[in-house]
């Protein structure tokens, strides 16, 4: 498996978490970048996330995924190379690698190494005669698909499943897809979740939970900020909110204060008015046409997509033109 020095890499990841934290309590919005949310902590957090009977999304996937599997691996058809970005666990791969005839092999990356390798040995000891090679990094960086061996394949195949794009605003999505039209060449495919436009009180429900599960999931980045930053954020003067904005077409997650405070990390101090918010993420819903808009606009031509009755859901594959 590819992996960076550790010691070297937590320093330069810590220096990057204190600058990205700072720069954005620094802005007039104050914002925390989405991708810390994902600690250890988090990351269990999450996992729950994906339980609960409010928050539909990950249900709703794995069903489309149970019905039309093998049309999918039909659309990705022989000799494929999957890749993976942001693998983690590796659980929805597995099932299409297992309905793909003859897969060429599968590139899992992710940021967690032990989670990774986890995932690679189940899936060696499931298929023997797959090539599985991990990747440690952080996809959004050229230096993850750096360490992307090549492998001879009839076409690869970005694997991008759990809506996760969702979490990028749109140029950054845009930027997203164009990077991976970057990686790959004319024919090569993007199989890819996206979450649907719906009732705002179906959304509602799915981030504000009755467990609040999403309410820890939230409040866990000021405990991080604190353990890994030295920050002193009272986590109890700080209250979770998500709401629908419909004209943005996204579910906003943000931290409120509940008072009027002063916070101090590493001699840089910041101050909050009561009711001032934290914005740490987005969470955009699509309509089937924008998402082929937004995929035609990156590079690929839309081939076809899965959705589940109630058009919560929906997977997308394309292919590069
Ligand atoms: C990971 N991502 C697709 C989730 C979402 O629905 O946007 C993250 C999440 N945030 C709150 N609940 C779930």
């Amino acid at each position: 498996m590819a992996i960076n020095p550790p010691g070297k890499q937590r320093d330069h990841e810590l220096q990057v978490f204190f600058q990205d934290v700072i720069t954005g309590l620094s802005r007039k919005q104050k914002t925390l970048p989405c991708k810390y949310l994902y600690d250890e902590r988090g990351s269990q957090l999450f996992e729950q996330i994906c339980e609960l009977q409010d928050y539909y999304v990950t249900r709703t996937e794995a069903d489309i995924f149970a019905h039309d599997l093998l049309e999918m691996a039909g659309a990705i058809g022989a000799d494929a190379l999957l890749i993976e970005p942001g693998a983690g666990n590796c659980e929805k791969a597995e099932p299409l690698l297992a309905a793909l005839e003859s897969p060429a092999g599968y590139l899992p990356m992710d940021i967690s190494p032990e989670i990774l390798l986890a995932a690679k040995h189940r899936i060696q000891a499931r298929l023997p005669d797959l090539p599985v090679h991990a990747a440690v990094g952080d996809f959004t960086t050229d230096t993850a698909w750096e360490l992307l061996p090549s492998v001879n394949a009839r076409r690869r195949v970005i694997f991008f499943p759990g809506s996760t794009i969702g979490n990028f605003d749109p140029d950054q999505a845009s930027a997203l897809l164009a990077g991976f039209v970057s990686r790959l060449s004319p024919g090569d495919g993007l199989l890819i979740g996206t979450d649907l436009d719906k009732d705002p009180v179906v959304l509602e429900r799915a981030y504000n939970d009755s467990d609040q599960v999403t309410a820890r999931f939230n409040k866990n980045l000021l405990h991080r900020i604190n353990t890994e930053l030295g920050a002193d954020f009272n986590p109890a003067l700080f209250a979770h909110r998500s709401f629908y904005h419909p004209l943005r077409r996204r579910v906003e997650m943000h931290l409120v204060s509940l008072t009027e405070q002063m916070v101090h990390i590493d001699g840089e101090c910041f101050h909050f008015q009561e009711g001032e918010t934290i914005h740490t993420e987005n969470s955009h819903k699509y309509t089937l046409e924008g998402f082929r808009q937004l995929l035609q606009q990156a590079g690929f031509t839309p081939i076809r997509h899965w959705a589940d009755t109630s058009n919560h859901y929906a997977i997308h594959f394309a292919e590069v033109h």
